[in-house]
C-alpha cells in the first residue's frame, strides 16, 4: 500500500517536471500536426526595431523571424485559418506572411472581400502568438505607383487596425519589376510610409526593391531614411545563386538592412526542381547573417515551391506525409 502510494507520487512529481520543462522550452508535447502557438513568438520577443542591419526584439537581442507565405489569398484562403497558420508553429515558424495579390483578381479588383479575408488571417496569426508581415503583392503590376493611391488608402485603414499590437510587420511592394525602378520606388516608399507611421510609429516597414526584390544593393546607395525599415531580397533557388548572395553582402556592407520576405527551392516560375544543394547554401547565408524569411508558399498547389501536397487540408494540422519535398525541407528548419 504504502509503496504503492510512493510509486504514485514518483509518478506525479516525474510528470509534473515533464510539463514543467515542456511549458519553459514552448515545446509541450508539440508532436507535428498539433495546433498550437509560437513558442519564439510575439510573447516572447515583443515589439521588434531594426538596429543596424539586424532585426532585435524589445530586449534589444537579435531576433530571427521563419516562416512561411501565404499563396495568393484570393486562391488559397483555406491556409490561413487560425488552424491552418497554427500548424505552422507546431513546427517552429514564428512568421506567417499574408501575400494579399493586389492585380489577378485580388484586392483592386475585390477591395472589400479581400479585406475581410486579409483581417480573418492577421486575427488568425495574432491568436497564434506569430508575427505576421502584411504584404501588398504586386507583381504583373510591376510599378507600385500604378496603385500608389489605393495602397495609401490600404496602409491607412490596416494600419490604424493594426498600428497597437507588435505582431504585425507591412510589406509595402512585394516585386517591383519593370518600370517599377529604384526611383520610383523611393518614390512610392515616400508617400506610403508616412500613411503607416501616423497610425504605427514604430513597426517594422518593408519595402521592395528592383527586379523582382533583387536589387537590394542599389537600394544601399540611396536608401530611405526612416528608421525601422529593412529592404527585402527575394531568391528562387533554382534561378538566383551566389550572384545574388553577393548583391546582399554588398547590401549589409553598406548598412542596409535585408529582410528575404520571400524565397523558394523551386526557379523564379514557382516551379521545377527543387534545388537543394542550392537551398542548403542559402540557408548557410541566411544563417551566417542572421536573416529573416518567409517560404512560397503555404498551398496545395501541384507546383513544386507549394509546401504541401495536392488535397491536404491543414484545418487538422499538417502531417509529415502531407507536406512534399519542399515542405519537408523548409518545415525542417522552422
Ligand atoms: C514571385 C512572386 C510570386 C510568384 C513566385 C514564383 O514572382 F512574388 O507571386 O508566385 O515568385 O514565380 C507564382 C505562383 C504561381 C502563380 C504566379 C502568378 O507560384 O502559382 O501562377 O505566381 O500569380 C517572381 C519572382 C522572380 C522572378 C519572376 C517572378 N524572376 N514572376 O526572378 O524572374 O515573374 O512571377
Amino acid at each position: 500500500m504504502f509503496l504503492k502510494l510512493k510509486a504514485c507520487v514518483i509518478a506525479v512529481l516525474v510528470l509534473s517536471i515533464l510539463i514543467g520543462v515542456g511549458i519553459m522550452t514552448g515545446t509541450a508535447f508539440a508532436a507535428p500536426g498539433d495546433v498550437e502557438t509560437a513558442s519564439n513568438g510575439v510573447a516572447q520577443n515583443g515589439w521588434l526595431s531594426v538596429k543596424g542591419t539586424s532585426l532585435v526584439n524589445e530586449q534589444g537581442q537579435s531576433v530571427v523571424l521563419h516562416g512561411m507565405s501565404s499563396h495568393g489569398l484570393q486562391w488559397f484562403p483555406q491556409f490561413t485559418t487560425s488552424n491552418a497558420i497554427g500548424a505552422t508553429a507546431s513546427y517552429g515558424a514564428n512568421l506567417f506572411r499574408i501575400a494579399m495579390y493586389t492585380a489577378e483578381g485580388g484586392y483592386i479588383s475585390n477591395k472589400s472581400g479581400m479585406l475581410r479575408q486579409l483581417y480573418q488571417s492577421v486575427d488568425a496569426a495574432i491568436t497564434r502568438n506569430m508575427y505576421v508581415i502584411i504584404d501588398w503583392h504586386i507583381l504583373k503590376d510591376g510599378n507600385p505607383q500604378r496603385y500608389q493611391k489605393e495602397a495609401k488608402a490600404f496602409f491607412k485603414k490596416v494600419s490604424k487596425r493594426y498600428g497597437h499590437v507588435p505582431n504585425v510587420l507591412y510589406e509595402i511592394c512585394n516585386e517591383p519589376n519593370g518600370k517599377g525602378t529604384w526611383r520610383r520606388i523611393r518614390s512610392y516608399a515616400n508617400a506610403v510610409i508616412p500613411v503607416i507611421r501616423r497610425n504605427a510609429p514604430s513597426s517594422v516597414i518593408l519595402v521592395g526593391t528592383p527586379t523582382w526584390s533583387q536589387d537590394v544593393d542599389i537600394a544601399a546607395g540611396n536608401p530611405l531614411s526612416y528608421p525601422n525599415l529593412m529592404y527585402s531580397c527575394h531568391f528562387y533557388a533554382g534561378t538566383h545563386g551566389e550572384w545574388l548572395r553577393g548583391k546582399v553582402k554588398t547590401a549589409l556592407d553598406k548598412g542596409l538592412p535585408v529582410f528575404v520576405s520571400e524565397w523558394g527551392m523551386s526557379t523564379a516560375t514557382g516551379s521545377g526542381g527543387v534545388y537543394t544543394e542550392e537551398a542548403d547554401r542559402w540557408i548557410r547565408f541566411m544563417r551566417q547573417h542572421k536573416l529573416s524569411w518567409a517560404n512560397w508558399s503555404y498551398c496545395n498547389k501541384g507546383e513544386s515551391s507549394a509546401a504541401l501536397v495536392p488535397n491536404a487540408d491543414p484545418e487538422d494540422g499538417v502531417s509529415r506525409s502531407e507536406l512534399t519535398k519542399s515542405g519537408r525541407y523548409v518545415f525542417s528548419y522552422f
